[in-house]
């Protein structure tokens, strides 16, 4: 096989950008998979450039002239920027791949500007990718593998790349772990809900951790797991036999029903420093948080008194809730968020309004079916815009109490409670700088700002109800600012896309039965 000079791209960010908050923390956002794919590309004997785009980094330089191959992971909010990139690689002779989140959630559309589009991606895929590594075009090819790769390369194997972009991150450097894959719950907005658990090797991951500590002094891990702990004493046993207590600080993502107080204080004495335990909602995914059929005020009561109890073991507790669920109806769920964040003010709180990413959830699809998605531009779909009409308030009436929540969760007196409230200095701070950040203040002038054009941009509002497809000149003026130089490279009509392409995918599949998931489409 040619020796191929490849690149990868791994987009933590969606544009260019000199903010201090991504200065310091953004590498510590870096993926798995580009580092995987970077080492798979190796073994091969092939010539590997990985960039982890910080926003700062001026990718065509670092990157070499010649790059045969290139492959871009990317989340929907960067699309447009791997969108502007494919094009700019592929004027310079590369063959270009993507995948990550918005591959999976939008491969119709990434087809049109990319020569593969990748879903599940395991070494045999990417090693069959490159020794094709020709042009598909106009429509690139859609590939999955069957499932999730069963085996991903340890530490020591991606240590290279996991060391390049560290260096990135000044002060604090967080190193990203992963020991399952697939999640065995079903909420049905998630893009998990319909993969199988699949937890990794144990032996792998004390590997790993023992690795990490032959590194730094006291190395800090997150889990990329997208429920950490569902085998808990499979996972406590693997930490505690290959870490001596407290050497190593961990950061995972866990749901309330695995942290009862046993598993908690285990989940103490081994170095846990940071837990982000999904609430979601007031009205439903009972199972999930551990309250079964608790609705309302009940249920705010039992998960407060939960994540109070978790916080007298660990120290940091960021709560995930979603705003705009279809349960929601008139001020209660607002209403009754407010109460929560008064009972339990050591949370952290992290506010996701319901975005359906294309094809990523199975309710997705009956959202598209009552036609409510909305195109926005994938550049504004992260989890600060709802991109689902909301089921039961008007749009000013949604973000009157939106803005009203965010207002209260950042207020001065709640962060000065959330400040009291933590024992430790860091989790203090965080807590401060977070607030006072794009998460807080920033998002209430964001929210402000959309209230104030639904009533004053009459163009802005026919979009929000659908009565326009065309993109407000809102958005595309600020895309055009935030993508700089990156705005000339965007393929023509890339700005738009059909919110209903996974509907209509599903309808062609039914209609023809011929379509393959793996193969060309
Ligand atoms: C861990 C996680 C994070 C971590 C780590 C992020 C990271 N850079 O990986 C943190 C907390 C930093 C994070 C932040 C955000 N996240 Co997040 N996160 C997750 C989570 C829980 C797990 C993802 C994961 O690593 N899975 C394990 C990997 C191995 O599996 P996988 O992602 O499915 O990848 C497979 C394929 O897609 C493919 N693949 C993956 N990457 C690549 C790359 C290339 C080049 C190729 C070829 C293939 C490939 O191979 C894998 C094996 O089959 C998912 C939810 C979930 N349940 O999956 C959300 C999720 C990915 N996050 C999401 C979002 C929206 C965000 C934020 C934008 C939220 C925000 N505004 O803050 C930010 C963006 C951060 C950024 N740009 O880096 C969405 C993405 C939706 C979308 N289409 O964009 C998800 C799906 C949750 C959701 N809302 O449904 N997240
Ligand atoms: S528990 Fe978390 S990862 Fe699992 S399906 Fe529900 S939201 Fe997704």
């Amino acid at each position: 096989m040619r020796k191929l000079s490849i690149g990868i791209i791994d987009l933590v960010t969606k544009a260019p950008s000199k903010a201090m908050w991504g200065r310091v923390m953004a590498a510590n956002f870096a993926s798995i998979m580009p580092q995987v794919i970077a080492t798979w590309c190796e073994e091969k004997g092939h010539e590997v450039t990985l960039v982890t785009y910080t926003g700062r980094e001026n990718l065509l330089e670092a990157l070499p002239e010649k790059v045969d191959f290139v492959f871009i992971g990317s989340f929907t909010e960067a699309a447009l920027l791997s969108y502007a990139l494919s094009n700019l690689f592929r004027e310079r002779g590369a063959v270009t791949a993507i995948g990550g989140p918005h591959a999976r959630c939008y491969p119709q559309d990434a087809r049109k500007y990319f020569d593969y589009v990748l879903g599940f991606t395991d070494k045999k895929l990417i090693h069959e990718i490159i020794a094709d590594c020709d042009q598909h075009r106009p429509l690139g090819l859609r590939l999955s593998a069957a499932q999730h790769p069963v085996r991903l390369p340890g530490v020591s194997e991606r240590w290279k790349f996991i060391e390049q972009t560290l260096r990135k991150a000044p002060f604090i450097k967080i190193v990203p772990l992963i020991g399952s894959l697939g999640c065995p719950y079903t909420c049905d907005f998630c893009i998990d809900s319909s993969v199988p658990y699949q937890p990794l090797d144990t032996e792998a991951m004390k590997e790993d951790l023992r690795f990490l500590l032959s590194k730094f002094k006291r190395p800090r891990v997150a889990w990329h797991d997208p429920n950490f702990g569902v085998r808990f004493d499979r996972c406590m046993d693997a930490i505690e036999e290959s870490v001596p207590p407290g050497r190593i600080d961990f950061i995972a993502e866990s749901t309330l029903s695995l942290l009862s107080e046993k598993h908690v204080k285990r989940l103490k004495q081994n170095g846990f420093k940071a837990l982000l335990p999904g609430i979601e909602s007031w009205f439903n995914l009972g199972k999930k948080s551990r309250t079964g059929k608790q609705t309302g005020i009940e249920k705010v009561g039992t998960v407060s008194e939960h994540v109070n109890m978790i916080l007298k073991y660990v120290p940091y507790v960021q709560t995930n809730h979603i705003i705009g669920l279809d349960g929601d109806e008139g001020p209660e769920p607002f209403e009754l968020t407010k109460r929560f964040l008064d009972w339990t003010p050591g949370a952290f709180p992290a506010y996701s309004l319901l975005s359906a990413f294309g094809q990523a959830a199975p309710l997705n699809l009956k959202f598209q079916q009552d036609n409510r998605v909305l195109p926005f531009p994938f550049h504004v779909l992260s989890n600060t815009q709802m991109n689902v009409k909301p089921r039961h308030y008007s749009w000013p009436e949604f973000y009157d109490r939106l803005i009203d929540l965010t207002k209260h969760s950042f207020s001065r007196r709640m962060i000065l409670r959330r400040f009291m409230a933590n024992g430790e200095t860091i989790p203090k701070w965080l807590n401060v700088v977070r607030a006072f950040s794009s998460e807080g203040s920033g998002r209430i002038k964001h929210f402000t700002e959309i209230r104030k054009r639904l009533v004053t941009d009459r163009p802005f509002r026919r979009f929000f109800e659908q009565e326009t497809t065309e993109i407000p000149r809102y958005f595309v003026d600020n895309i055009r600012k935030d993508l700089g130089e990156f705005w000339d490279w965007l393929p023509n009509g890339a700005i738009r896309h059909d919110p209903n392409e996974y509907l209509l995918s599903e309808e062609r599949e039914c209609s023809s039965c011929t379509i393959p998931e793996t193969g060309a489409a």
